[in-house]
């Protein structure tokens, strides 16, 4: 990093807090990347602008205690961090995995804040979770854990406040629980949650969104190189709502994805996934994704994280933040992968970025590539003040038009600041600029 005020801001950063070493990282990709926009912005300098934006409004930590089956009492830690509301409500998910912390919490707000910008529509940054675990927990349990976990959350949150979702480990079942709750502490039937069963609020292709989203994003890449999905061989990584909705848009769209995995292996199927199958075992039975190879005769797992040594033309990870390091960007680019585009937030290291960047391999972020999510889920919110549901094709079409004009925005900025094709800059800048004007207009103080 060249810049002296984007410097000192790092610098304060990693001395505040030395330990948070995914908001570290994210914070850091950011900067380095923004430093054409600065130079041309000393307005934003003067204004303590990035300074104000790497700190959040405000964190929310709190316990949450339940009782399991055996009747012993459990206790977790929850988290909503309230980043930037500068141009709308703070809007993301709640993420429900033992790996969280509030670094984990933290880089995935500070993301957001840009994916949402990015999108045009009106809501602000945030994220939130727990360190609970819901692998091999009971419904009864699940159902415990978020009605404890919306006790705290509920006198936080509001439609026109913050507007959590999902994110690892919530879907519509936990979504539900805590929708639930909600309403019977509240006595009041708003919008205070996306990603909502179609029965009360939710919205058409918000289920599909984000996989649906990443494969609108890799198109208008593909479509900017004179190509198609058509033909292509694809990697997928993960096996949840994101990869799966991924695998069924790039199969409609005619190519041929080969793998999925989970935490502990992945599968290769040359004969393209059977989406029919995966659905099934992922779900309906929350089994594990090895099960696919008892079902559908010429498929293989292999035990342990080798996804990205199978050859494809487009990779697209869509597990975990750091799930695709330098390593298996080399074996991505030995084999002739062309494009990357990232369903999950910070998938790739900065080091495989970085390769995928000086090798021509044209790169998606996550906070571009995987809005189609978040998006959807202001639709919903859009619905839900109307009192009015679009049809699939409504909202899908929207969908669309909403990726499409990310990758404008993102592929413009990146050629007006002089580094075509880099979209990690370009989506950083677009982003990043609708955040600041809105602050410049609000003043000082958030
Ligand atoms: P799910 O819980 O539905 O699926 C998560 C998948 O990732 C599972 O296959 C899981 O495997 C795997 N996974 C999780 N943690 C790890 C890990 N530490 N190592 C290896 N594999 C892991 O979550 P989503 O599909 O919703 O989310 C996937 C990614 O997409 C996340 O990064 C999320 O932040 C991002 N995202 C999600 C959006 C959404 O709308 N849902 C929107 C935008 C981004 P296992 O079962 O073994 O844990
Ligand atoms: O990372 C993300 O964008 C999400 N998990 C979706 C957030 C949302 O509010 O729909």
């Amino acid at each position: 990093m060249n810049n002296a005020y984007l410097n000192r801001v790092f610098e304060k950063v990693k001395q505040r807090d030395p330990n948070e070493k995914e908001f570290i990282q994210a914070v850091q990709e950011v900067l380095e990347s923004i430093e054409p926009v600065i130079e041309q912005r000393p307005d934003f300098e003067k204004a303590g602008i990035v300074e104000r934006m790497v700190e959040p409004e405000r964190i929310i930590t709190f316990r949450v205690s339940w009782v399991d089956d055996q009747g012993n009492v459990q206790v977790n830690r929850g988290f909503r961090v309230q980043f930037n509301s500068a141009i709308g409500p703070y809007k993301g998910g709640l993420r429900l995995h033992p790996s969280v912390t509030l670094s984990v919490i933290k880089f995935l707000g500070f993301e957001q804040c840009f994916k949402n910008a990015l999108t045009g529509l009106p809501i602000g940054g945030g994220k939130g979770g727990s360190d609970f675990d819901p692998k091999g927990k009971s419904n009864n349990e699940i159902m415990r854990f978020c009605q404890s976990f919306m006790i705290e959350l509920q006198r936080h949150i509001g439609q026109f406040t913050d507007v959590p979702a999902g994110d690892i480990g919530v879907g519509a079942r936990e979504i539900g629980f805590m929708y639930g709750q909600y309403k019977r502490l509240q006595n009041e039937f708003t919008g205070i949650l996306t990603g909502k069963g179609l029965s009360y609020g939710g919205s058409l292709a918000r289920t599909e969104a984000t996989g649906y989203g990443l494969c609108y994003f890799v198109d208008e890449m593909l479509k900017h190189k004179g190509e198609s999905f058509n033909g292509k061989t694809v990697v997928v990584s993960g096996s949840g709502n994101v990869a799966i909705y991924a695998t069924e848009k790039a199969t409609q769209l005619g190519a041929k994805v080969v793998t999925l995995s989970d935490s502990n292996g992945y599968i290769y199927d040359p004969n393209g996934i059977n989406l029919e199958v995966a659905k099934d075992i992922k779900e309906v039975k929350r089994g594990r994704i090895k099960e696919y190879v008892e079902r559908v005769p010429g498929s293989v797992y292999t035990e342990g994280r080798g996804v990205w040594s199978v050859k494809c033309d487009i990779a697209l990870p869509c597990a975990t933040q750091n799930e695709l390091n330098e390593d298996d960007a080399k074996s991505l680019i030995a084999n002739g992968c062309k494009y990357v585009a990232e369903g999950a937030n910070m998938p790739s290291t900065p080091e495989a970025a970085d390769l995928f960047k000086s090798m021509g391999v044209f790169f998606g972020p996550g906070k571009a590539a995987n809005a189609g999510g978040v998006a959807t889920s202001a639709l919903e919110m859009c619905q839900n003040s109307m009192r009015l549901a679009w049809t699939f094709e409504e909202v899908d079409a929207k969908l669309k038009g909403i990726m499409q004009n990310i990758f404008k925005s993102a592929i413009e900025a990146a050629s007006e600041y002089g580094s075509a094709d880099d979209l990690v800059l370009g989506a950083n800048a677009a982003g990043m600029q609708r955040i600041a004007e809105a602050m410049l207009c609000h003043g000082v103080a958030y």
